[in-house]
C-alpha cells in the first residue's frame, strides 16, 4: 500500500508540523519566560527536568529546517508563533520577536510553503501566568490583542490562521489532569479554562475578521472512545469521555451548547454568566483541523471521584508514547466533523504521528505504516464525503515532547541534540517519495 499525492484531490496540501516551544529555543531573541519554563523547572513534572530553553535551536537553523520541507516535496508547514516571544510580558511588543516570524514566514514562501500558523501552541507568558493564566477571563482579551498585532505583521502573508491548538490539552490535561504547564488539579481551575480557553478562541475570531483577515479556524485533538463492555455503565463512561475530549469543543463552536453528560459536572465550577459568551465562541470558522492519536478504551471507576472513569489497555500495537495505534479513529472523526459539524468546510488533519525510539541509521518502518495507514484513512474518510484539504504529519524534527522531554521522538528528521545535527529518517525519505510531484 504506497499512496501517493496523485491518490489525492488536485490541490490536497500535505505538509508537517510544529509548535514554538518545542523546537525553536526561548533563550534566544529576547523572548520572555512562559509558564512551561516554570513548569519545568519543578522537578517531578518533566522527565529529567527538560525544558525548552535551546530546543531544536530552530532560531537559527530555520533555514536548513525550512529546506527539509521543501526538500520533501511539501506543499505547506504548519508552525506557531509564540506569545512569549512577540510579547515578553504578555502584553509589550518585543520587535525582535516580530522580525524572526517576519523572516520565517517569508523564508515559507520563498521555498513554495504556504504558512500555517497557529496562534497558541501552549506558551503563556509568565506574567499572565501568574494572574491566573487561563483561569482569569482577563487572559481571553490579552490573548486577542496579541492575535491582532501579529497578525499586523503576518497576515498579509500566511495562508491561515489558527486560534488554539487543542483546547482540551490546554484545559483539561494543564488544569485537570495535572500534566502540562500549569500543572493543576482542580476542577474549579478546569472548568474556567475549559471556558476560557473557546472564549479566547471566540474574541480572537471576531477581532481577526474585523481586522478583514480571512482562513481563520481552530485546532482540535481528538481521541477515539470506546466502552470496555456493553455495560450500562461502561457505555456511559466513554460517552462521558467522548464528550469532554470530542464534543465540549466542538459543540460549543457550531451548536452554541456544551454536552449535557460534561455540564453535569462542570456545571457547579463553571464562571458566572458563562451563557452569555456562547454567542462569542459560536463564530463562524473558515476550516477545522484534526488532530489525531489514538484510542482510548472506557470503563467506569465507582471509587472514583466525577468523572468516574478508568481506561483499559487495548489489544493493538502501542507506540514508544504508550498510544495504541488505531488509524480507524482517523476516518471516524473526518467523517464525523464533516457529517455532524461543519458539513462541507474544509477540514485540515492538522496532526498525527507517532514517537519511535529510534537512533538515525535505524529504517523507520513502523513510522512509514502508521503514516501510510493514516493517510488511507484519510483518503477513506474523503470518498465518504469528508471535505479533506490536507494533511500534516507531526513533527517534522524530533523535539521537546513536552512532560515528556526529549526522550521521545516524534520526527521524521532525527535531531542529535547534543551536536543539534538534523538527519532525515527513512519516513522522511519514504514520504518525499510520495510527494514527487512527477514520477
Ligand atoms: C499533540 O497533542 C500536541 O499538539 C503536540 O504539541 C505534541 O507534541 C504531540 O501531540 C505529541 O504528543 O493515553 O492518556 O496519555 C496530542 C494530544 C492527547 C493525544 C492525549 C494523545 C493520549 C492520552 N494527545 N492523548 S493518554
Amino acid at each position: 500500500m504506497t499512496l501517493s499525492r496523485f491518490d489525492f484531490p488536485e490541490g490536497f496540501l500535505f505538509g508537517a508540523a510544529t509548535a514554538a516551544y518545542q523546537i525553536e529555543g526561548m533563550r534566544h531573541g529576547a523572548a520572555g519566560p512562559c509558564h512551561w519554563d516554570t513548569f519545568a523547572a519543578t522537578p517531578g513534572n518533566v522527565v529529567r527536568a527538560e525544558d525548552g530553553a535551546l530546543a531544536c535551536d530552530h532560531y537559527h537553523r530555520w533555514p536548513e529546517d525550512l529546506d527539509l520541507l521543501r526538500a520533501a516535496n511539501m506543499d505547506a508547514y504548519r508552525f506557531s508563533t509564540a506569545w512569549n516571544r512577540v510579547m515578553p510580558d504578555g502584553v509589550t511588543v518585543n520587535p525582535e520577536g516580530l522580525a524572526f516570524y517576519d523572516r520565517l514566514v517569508d523564508g515559507m514562501l520563498e521555498r513554495g510553503l504556504k504558512p500555517f500558523q497557529t496562534l497558541y501552541h501552549w506558551e503563556m507568558p509568565s506574567a499572565l501566568a501568574d494572574r491566573g493564566g487561563w483561569t482569569n477571563r482577563d487572559t481571553c482579551h490579552r490573548f486577542a490583542d496579541f492575535a491582532e498585532t501579529v497578525t499586523r505583521t503576518l497576515g498579509d502573508r500566511v495562508e491561515t490562521i489558527a486560534t488554539i491548538n487543542e483546547p482540551w490539552c490546554v484545559a483539561w490535561l494543564s488544569h485537570f489532569m495535572g500534566i502540562h504547564a500549569p500543572g493543576l488539579r482542580d476542577i474549579r481551575a478546569a472548568a474556567r479554562a475549559m471556558h476560557h480557553i473557546l472564549l479566547a478562541h471566540g474574541l480572537t475570531v471576531d477581532r481577526l475578521r474585523g481586522m478583514g483577515q480571512k482562513n481563520l479556524g481552530v485546532v482540535l485533538n481528538f481521541d477515539y472512545a470506546q466502552p470496555a463492555s456493553d455495560s450500562a455503565a461502561d457505555i456511559r463512561a466513554a460517552a462521558l469521555w467522548d464528550g469532554i475530549f470530542n464534543r465540549w469543543f466542538i459543540e460549543a463552536i457550531t451548536r452554541r451548547t456544551y454536552p449535557a453528560n460534561v455540564l453535569q459536572g462542570l456545571g457547579p465550577h463553571m464562571p458566572q454568566g458563562w451563557q452569555d459568551d456562547m454567542a462569542t465562541i459560536a463564530q463562524p470558522l473558515d476550516w477545522l483541523g484534526v488532530n489525531y492519536y489514538t484510542r482510548h478504551i472506557l470503563a467506569h471507576d465507582a471509587g472514583a471521584p466525577w468523572p468516574a472513569l478508568r481506561t483499559v489497555d487495548g489489544d493493538r500495537p502501542k507506540t514508544q508514547m504508550g498510544w495504541e495505534i488505531y488509524p480507524e479513529g482517523l476516518h471516524h472523526f473526518l467523517t464525523r466533523m464533516a457529517k455532524d459539524h461543519v458539513g462541507d468546510l474544509p477540514i485540515y488533519v492538522t496532526e498525527n504521528g507517532m514517537a519511535n525510539p529510534d537512533l538515525p541509521d535505524l529504517p523507520d518502518t513502523v513510522r512509514e505504516e502508521f503514516l501510510f495507514a493514516h493517510l488511507a484513512a484519510t483518503k477513506r474518510a474523503i470518498s465518504d464525503g469528508a471535505n479533506v484539504r490536507g494533511f500534516f504529519y507531526w513533527s517534522l524534527l524530533d523535539n521537546y515532547e513536552w512532560a515528556e522531554g526529549y526522550e521521545k521522538r516524534f520526527g521524521l528528521v532525527h535531531v542529535d541534540f547534543d551536536s543539534l545535527k538534523r538527519t532525515p529518517k527513512s519516513s522522511y525519505h519514504a514520504l518525499a517519495r510520495a510527494l514527487a510531484r512527477n514520477d
